[in-house]
């Protein structure tokens, strides 16, 4: 760590005019600095953390890992930089990726525009003088006329409010607040509460240190093998020799990743015992997307969806000895792919060893922790610790949570009380010159983040040099443009199966949380094309201003 970054400037030193302020400190607020600069702008980067990395800084859980393989998940837009990087495994770990987002802050110089330790509290736009004021928890005010929220989509971790949390005489974590000095569970009784991606890849891990794991699910979720394996040193060097072209080609799919050849077929055009195969092939090869891109079909016709959440059923109960537990493990209410799609190492293996019980909490709801552990309506469990693997107020919560707002008119959080609008996840009617990294109503959390991120790093750099250079002062999206953008949101979404499943997508997994489904689902390829066009219409549905 440098010592810039651990200097605490006084507060008279900290009140600063800038020509951007970024606003998180991870993959999606490194690379604004760096094409700020590239711009010649004047940025400062305001980070919570005490580190740089955003989701890499905070989830350090066991097991916890990228499900997109390491030489996609990474920033394409220094070839030097991915030529070379080297990951050694096929997926990246956490402290993996970590390491690697420490090296391009180093890289690139980043670290001397970058503030740690700082949470931005509030952003207020002065219509008078355009800008925005910017406050911080340790007190630094400062302006800008761009402010880019790079925020995340799942950095807002969430502990349900269980009664009695307080009165937990044990330990208890969240997986999206891991101690960095890590937790040895050695000998203890521990319960796991939630079964998404996060829990899914912890629950092998502590299973293995823990006297006893009770696994608390209250719905079962897909998980795929990972097949996680030290990186091929053949594989990495052929495709390195092919970075350029491979990025490139990732842009043209719908998630932006490369390697998996676009399906052609139905999935009820083809007899059972050919996809049949064809999923078993899937499933050796490990990984969610290859999978899902089985057929053309499988996110928006539930027959051929069926067939595909079958195979994976059949899978668990394959797998699973006690099938009265693979029963529980087997997903029926939701179809396969339309909650994050996890992958796992030996996530349902983990269920045959005699120190894991799995809990069904749909059926006996936990009622509250107690001194000892969790009372159920079913009966009590008493633990050592308890690990809530239970998510995040995705895509909106690290907005809603700072007070935004222009002049003296409504919050950010106010506008969105009936669920999050956007004019192509990059901007907000009402609130000018901000703009939001991957934010709802963009592909984001479908499509390779990094990739994503600089889409939208990129269309924003463009928007600011274009404002620049012909002094125009304020841009933001018109509310028709906006209101339009959120329709086409929505149909794409009801196009599909995704709304069939309760899920952060639609913020089910937050009580009281509007239900509308907040990525955008019409791919990636559509989604840069709308934003290409709006950019070479001079900002189509954006009202630009001196
Ligand atoms: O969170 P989740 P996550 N009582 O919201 C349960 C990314 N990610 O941290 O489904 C009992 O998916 C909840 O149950 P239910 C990835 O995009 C990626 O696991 O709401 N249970 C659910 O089982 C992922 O999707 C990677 O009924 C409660 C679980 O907690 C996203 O982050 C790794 C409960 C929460 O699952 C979030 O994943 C990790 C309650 N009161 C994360 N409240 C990789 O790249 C919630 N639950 C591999």
């Amino acid at each position: 760590m440098s010592e810039v970054m651990e200097r605490r400037p006084d507060a008279a030193a900290r009140a600063v005019d800038l020509d951007a302020i970024v606003v998180g400190g991870g993959l999606g607020g490194l690379y604004a600095l760096n094409r700020l600069r590239k711009l010649g702008l004047k940025a400062r980067v305001f980070e919570a953390g005490s580190g740089v990395g955003g989701t890499w800084f905070w989830n350090r859980y066991p097991g916890a890992r990228c499900d997109v393989e390491s030489l996609e998940y990474s920033y394409a837009f220094d070839n030097d930089l991915q030529q070379e990087w080297h990951w050694p495994e096929r997926y990246g770990n956490q402290s993996e990726i970590l390491a690697y987002i420490n090296h391009v802050a180093d890289r690139f110089d980043l670290r001397k525009d970058v503030q740690l330790n700082t949470r931005v509290t509030s952003a207020s736009f002065d219509p008078a003088v355009n800008k925005w004021t910017v406050r911080t928890d340790q007190g630094d005010v400062v302006t800008a006329p761009f402010c880019i929220m790079a925020t995340g989509n799942l950095s807002t971790p969430r502990v349900p409010d269980f009664k009695g949390i307080e009165r937990f005489k044990g330990k208890w974590y969240h997986s999206g607040l891991w101690p960095h000095e890590g937790v040895d569970f050695t000998g203890l009784r521990v319960a796991v509460i939630g079964t998404g991606s996060s829990g899914v890849q912890m629950i092998p891990l502590i299973a293995k240190q823990a006297k006893h794991l009770h696994v608390f699910q209250r719905t079962a979720n897909f998980s795929l093998p990972a097949r996680n394996a030290p990186m091929d040193p053949v594989r990495e060097a052929s495709h390195k020799a092919e970075y350029v072209e491979r990025r490139a080609a990732a842009m043209l799919t719908p998630f932006c990743i490369a390697g998996h050849p676009a399906p052609t077929k139905s999935a009820l055009d083809v007899p059972e015992d050919e996809r049949n195969a064809q999923y078993e092939a899937k499933w050796a090869e490990g990984g969610s997307i290859s999978f899902l891109y089985s057929y053309t079909d499988l996110l928006v016709n539930k027959e051929a969806n069926d067939t595909a959440s079958e195979f994976v059923r059949n899978k668990i109960r394959s797998i699973v000895k006690d099938q009265a537990v693979a029963e529980l493990l087997a997903p029926k209410d939701h179809p396969i792919g339309t909650k994050r799609l996890c992958l796992d190492t030996n996530y349902y293996e983990t269920y045959n060893r005699d120190n894991v019980t799995l809990v069904d909490v749909r059926s006996a709801p936990i009622q509250e922790l107690t001194e000892t552990g969790v009372r159920t309506s079913a009966g009590e469990y008493e633990f050592d610790a308890i690990v809530f693997a239970t998510g995040f107020d995705a895509m909106t919560g690290a907005l809603r949570e700072i007070d935004i707002r222009v002049g003296n008119g409504p919050t950010l959080a106010e506008k969105w009380a009936n669920g999050p609008t956007t004019y192509l996840g990059l901007m907000i009617s009402g609130f000018p010159n901000m703009f939001v990294i991957t934010g709802p109503g963009s592909p984001s959390v479908k499509t390779q983040m990094i990739a994503a991120i600089e889409q939208h790093m990129n269309w924003i750099g463009d928007c600011v040099a274009y404002l620049r250079e012909r002094d125009l002062k304020r841009i933001e999206p018109s509310q028709k443009a906006e209101e339009e953008w959120v329709q086409h949101v929505n149909d794409v979404a009801d196009s599909t199966l995704y709304p069939m499943a309760n899920s952060w997508y639609l913020g089910s997994n937050i009580p009281g949380k509007p239900r509308v489904f907040m990525p955008y689902v019409g791919g990636f390829v559509p989604y840069k094309a709308k934003c290409d066009a709006v950019a070479a219409n001079g900002y189509e549905g954006f009202v630009l201003s001196r």
